[in-house]
């Protein structure tokens, strides 16, 4: 039986589920540049360069490997711009009897592919995608009859589970999580290695170039283009964290300094979520550090957390809840997003900064994304539909999956509390605290009210008031309103008056 086996942009391992049984005397690759994808969102141009060049190099590794490849460029002249139409074009011309092809990332595609089978006339297997540690139904039998899902327990059954960082059944050093000696604010001084930079090839270039002309209208700067395009590539990255910044990872994971858009954070989120590189080989990198002193142990825990814990738990969240999830709004939020999350051009400085990096890199770090940009979406009430939009489209590891619970469950408690306990909603106090971007501010950091107020301090009552009937009874937010309510009249007055004012500006 002669099968068509289709790889994904974000699929790009040779431990593919939907490579196995390969028989090279019938089986084909299926790998295409498909202009819906590159558009659905308008992507970061960066990112589509990546992905393209990423996809390109991988194919011809597996042509090097002995695989047949049909490989379909965007420009390609009969390309139709859609997976299925692809996947009918290249059956018909082959007359495959089967295809096959490791389950999506994304609700959407799954959606299409299950039409497949039918509209095409053919077999079509979806095969379970093994790259991760948790599978869903793993997963929904973990989260049946718990009313909250809280990360914390699912990540110690990994741990446990993947006997990670384990003596027997206790966590090595006696505790399971070391967050207390991280989250240090940034220190001067700090000599901030050099991140992995690979120069653009042939390859690369020619499909920066090709972005540059069909792609004009999106988000993003090309150039300097500086990413890892092939497995060998990633994986030096990864050493390179592991050698030069995962001992520092813990301590400054929360810190944000002006012009330093990497800092300790390991950048393998592009590479890992599009298939370069595998959870546990990053994992078990981390761990082995540790074993051989190269790394303290609340830097290794903390990684190892946000791989084995974060990630696979928002994976898991994801496929639960969707469709449902996309359309979450407890809040009903519902103003547009400030134009600002494109131009950069705001006189707070640190949405100034993160979204200039954003743009030059198509990255930005956990915290950037969560206390500055998630923030400032939260408190000033922003529709969660524009929000995912944005962070989908702006960030090269950004995927339906892992970025819709992330935004509309961590940062903009779109689900009620479903994924997070209580809303990350923040004043200034922390972002002066982990960065330097106040010193630069045209706003004062420690003024509350007035036109030299710093935003952050006014609206985070304010949306602690507007959204009183909904988090009043959350008993980690109750606090808040207590301190509130004590607050005397002309103070509230204040708050309501400013933060209106600034609200008026955004929506304009
Ligand atoms: P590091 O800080 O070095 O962490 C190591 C790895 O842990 C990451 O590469 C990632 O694979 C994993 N990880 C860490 N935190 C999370 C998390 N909260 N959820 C899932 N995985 C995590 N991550 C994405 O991969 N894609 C997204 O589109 C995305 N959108 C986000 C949007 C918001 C609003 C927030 C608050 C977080 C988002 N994250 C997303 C999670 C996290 O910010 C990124 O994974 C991280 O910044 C990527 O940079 P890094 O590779 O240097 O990660
Ligand atoms: C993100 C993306 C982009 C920009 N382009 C392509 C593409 O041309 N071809 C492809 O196979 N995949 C692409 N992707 C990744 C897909 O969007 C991703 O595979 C699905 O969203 C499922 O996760
Ligand atoms: Fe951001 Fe406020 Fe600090 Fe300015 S003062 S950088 S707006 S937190």
């Amino acid at each position: 039986m002669s099968t068509l086996r289709v790889i994904l942009g974000d699929q790009l391992s040779p431990k593919i589920s939907s490579l196995q049984g390969f028989d090279a005397s019938k089986d084909t690759i299926l790998m295409c540049e498909i202009w819906n994808e590159a558009t659905y969102v308008k992507h970061h141009k960066k990112k589509i360069a990546f992905l393209f060049s990423a996809m390109r190099h991988f194919a011809e590794e597996l042509k090097a490997s002995g695989y047949r490849v049909e490989y379909v460029k965007l420009n390609d002249r009969d390309n139709t711009g859609f997976f299925k139409t692809e996947v009918e074009r290249t059956v018909k011309k082959y007359n495959f009897d089967y295809v096959v092809v490791t389950h999506p990332g994304e609700y959407r595609v799954l959606r299409d592919m299950l039409t497949w089978e039918q509209d095409l006339g053919i077999p079509v297997k979806i095969k379970l995608d093994d790259r991760f540690l948790c599978t869903t139904d793993e997963f929904a039998k973990w989260a049946k009859d718990k009313k909250q899902l809280r990360m914390e327990n699912f990540y110690r059954e990994m741990r446990k589970k993947h006997s990670i960082l384990m003596n027997d059944s206790d966590p090595v050093g006696g505790q399971w999580n070391y967050d207390s000696e991280n989250r240090q604010p940034p220190k001067s001084g700090l000599k901030i290695p050099k991140p992995y930079s690979s120069n653009a090839d042939g390859i690369s270039q020619e499909v920066i170039d090709m972005v540059s002309e069909h792609f004009s209208g999106h988000f993003g700067d090309l150039d300097p283009f500086y990413f890892a395009v092939t497995r060998d590539q990633a994986l030096q990255s990864l050493q390179m964290f592991i050698e030069h910044r995962l001992k520092d990872f813990g301590a400054y994971q929360d810190a944000m300094i002006e012009g330093e858009p990497w800092m300790y954070h390991s950048h393998i989120g592009f590479y890992l979520n599009c298939g370069l590189l595998l959870p546990m080989e990053c994992v078990k990198a981390a761990e082995e550090a540790f074993y051989q002193d190269k790394a303290p142990l609340n830097s290794v825990e903390g990684f190892i957390r946000q791989i084995i814990g974060w990630r696979e738990f928002v994976r898991g969240i994801y496929w639960l809840k969707m469709p449902d999830y996309a359309n979450e709004n407890f809040f009903g939020a519902k103003r547009n997003l400030p134009n600002f999350y494109w131009t950069a051009d705001t006189k707070m400085n640190c949405i100034h900064q993160c979204v200039l990096e954003t743009k030059k890199n198509a990255y930005a770090h956990h915290i950037q994304r969560l206390m500055v940009l998630g923030n400032f979406a939260l408190i000033s009430g922003i529709d969660p539909v524009q929000v995912n939009e944005w962070f989908l489209s702006v960030y090269a590891d950004a995927y339906e999956w892992v970025e819709l619970p992330n935004v509309s469950g961590m940062i903009l408690f779109a689900d009620g509390g479903y994924l997070a306990s209580k809303p990350y909603a923040a004043g200034a106090n922390y972002i002066n605290k982990m960065s330097n971007y106040c010193k630069n501010c045209s706003y004062k950091v420690k003024e509350k009210n007035g036109p030299d107020a710093c935003p952050f301090n006014y609206l985070y009552w304010d949306f602690l008031v507007r959204n009183r009937d909904q988090l009043q009874s959350n008993h980690r937010v109750s606090m808040m309103y207590k301190t509130y309510d004590r607050m005397d009249e002309d103070k509230k007055n204040a708050i309501r008056h400013d933060s209106q004012k600034l609200l008026d500006t955004l929506s304009q």
